[in-house]
């Protein structure tokens, strides 16, 4: 997907100032609802959540079910998060989210006007074989529209195949959760999903 230069333009005006939160207020993000999700042919989406016990890190899933993922283990969150996790496998696989305006967060550009962030580029940001990626919003009203998530592998680096990646999802009050498989090659080495907010 190109980023037109008109969308770019649009990018700079949603800029939107936004006020400090007041503790207190209704849940945030209780009227953040994700529509018509679709994901990349072959990947199942696990609607909801099963918990399994407590949180664990650095496996991109909400394992307590509290609608969050990995919380406690250093990764930001907000109303929307997206998360990838792809063990020791020594590939360089990236997440990247282009945002309604066509703003793409990405490890080349970390951060959004419309506020999306991402922390962490594994395996090069010193990830001890613990490798992850995670996107979140941080504020407090999401532009609306729709997002992409893509998962890409970059460079297998010699791992084996196919590289297996989790991805999790929160988006408001509720998580998703898929299982990704990336070989090189056209149409193998990315995968994801999109949604309207
Ligand atoms: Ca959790
Ligand atoms: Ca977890």
């Amino acid at each position: 997907m190109r980023l037109l230069p008109a969308m770019s333009a649009l990018a700079a005006v949603m800029i939107v100032a936004c006020g400090p939160s007041s503790p207190g207020a209704a849940s945030p993000g209780a009227n953040v609802v994700a529509k018509n999700l679709s994901a990349s042919e072959g990947v199942v989406v696990t609607a909801g959540c099963t918990p399994t016990g407590p949180e664990l890190c650095f496996n991109a899933n909400d394992d307590n079910c509290n609608g969050v993922i990995d919380e406690g283990c250093g990764v930001g969150t907000g109303v929307l998060q997206f998360m990838i996790a792809w063990g020791d496998s020594p590939a360089d696989v990236d997440l990247s989210v282009m945002d309604p305006n066509g703003a793409r967060v990405t490890k080349s550009n970390r951060s959004t006007p419309s506020g999306l962030l991402l922390e962490k580029n594994c395996p090069d940001d010193g990830c001890h074989q613990q490798n992850v990626e995670n996107v979140y919003f941080d504020g407090t009203e999401p532009v609306r529209g729709r997002y992409v998530v893509e998962v890409k592998l970059v460079d297998p680096r010699n791992a084996e195949l196919p590289v297996k990646v989790h991805l999790s999802a929160r988006v408001g009050s509720r998580t998703w959760a898929m299982d990704l498989a990336l070989s090189p090659g056209q149409g193998q080495d990315k995968q994801g999903f999109s949604f309207e907010l």
